[in-house]
């Protein structure tokens, strides 16, 4: 039960197995299978491109209900240099958050459902005049290998949840978020031999998906010029992190 959350750390819940079922295993499946099936949609119709930078395409689609901003933003790229799960790992673990995430006071795992699947509560930077938002979602990682390939395809997926140990505190708003990351690896001119794949034989191309909901009330145009400067930033800031973080280490595939 989410009471006995309290007691359980990143690394002291072991009942936390692999493949066990939990009160959220329904409906992460639910919402993996949605992202996996809209990952081809095209975005020729209705979606703007409103940034691109080398390998980075940015789209959103203009949504708005009540006076409300809520548009989907999807982000392609490819980096060269890293493979899907080196991608993954980095965006999904907690040690690493605050070192390329730049939107945030503070992060922490409030439960352990099992080895994927962790619960986050998150203060973001206040941006001024709106309130303070914060968030809570868990976030499940996997992998898996379809017929036509032999590299998986890694992702991650952050929903909002609601919990007991993350009550909403006025006025802190709550965001709430569905965000997908994607990531196939591709191996350039593959060596005979696969233990001579090098770094610059690899790159994953990645999709990335967010449908936000700030919560509360944002003026409009200044919601769209945040989310014009901040998702791709994230996007390069990120890829770079992990690229520095991989450089001189074994490619983890
Ligand atoms: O996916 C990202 N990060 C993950 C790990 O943290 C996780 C995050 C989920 C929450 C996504 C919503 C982020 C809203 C940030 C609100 C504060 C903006 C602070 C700006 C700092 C100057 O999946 C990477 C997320 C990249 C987010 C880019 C910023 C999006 C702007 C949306 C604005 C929300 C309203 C803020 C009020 C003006």
């Amino acid at each position: 039960s989410s009471t006995n959350a309290t007691a359980v750390s990143a690394t002291g819940n072991h009942n936390a197995l692999v493949g066990e079922k939990h009160r959220l295993s329904a409906e992460i499946e639910r919402i993996v299978q949605g992202h996996l099936k809209y990952k081809y949609e095209d975005v020729s119709d209705g979606w703007d491109l409103i940034h691109q930078e080398g390998e980075m395409k940015v789209y959103r689609r203009e949504v708005e209900e009540n006076g409300l901003v809520l548009d989907p933003m999807k982000i392609f790229h490819t980096i060269k240099g890293v493979t899907g799960h080196e991608i993954c790992h980095y965006f999904w673990e907690f040690q690493y958050r605050m070192e390329w995430e730049t939107t945030l006071d503070s992060t922490k795992i409030i439960e352990v459902l099992d080895p994927q699947t962790v619960v986050f509560y998150q203060v973001h930077k206040r941006v001024w005049p709106a309130a303070q938002r914060d968030s809570c979602f868990w976030s499940h990682i996997r992998s898996f290998t379809s017929s036509d390939e032999d590299q998986p395809t890694w992702l991650v997926v952050n929903y909002t949840t609601s919990h007991l140990l993350a009550p909403i505190k006025s006025p802190q708003v709550r965001i709430v978020a569905n965000v997908a990351l994607i990531c196939e690896t591709v191996i350039n001119e593959p060596p005979l031999n696969p233990k001579d794949i090098k770094r610059e034989n690899i790159e994953c191309k990645l999709t990335y998906v967010a449908f936000v909901n700030p919560g509360g009330w944002v003026p409009s145009a200044a919601l769209r010029s945040v989310a014009k400067r901040e998702y791709p930033r994230f996007l390069k800031r990120f890829s770079s992190y992990v690229l520095e973080q991989t450089r001189d280490k074994p490619i983890l595939f």
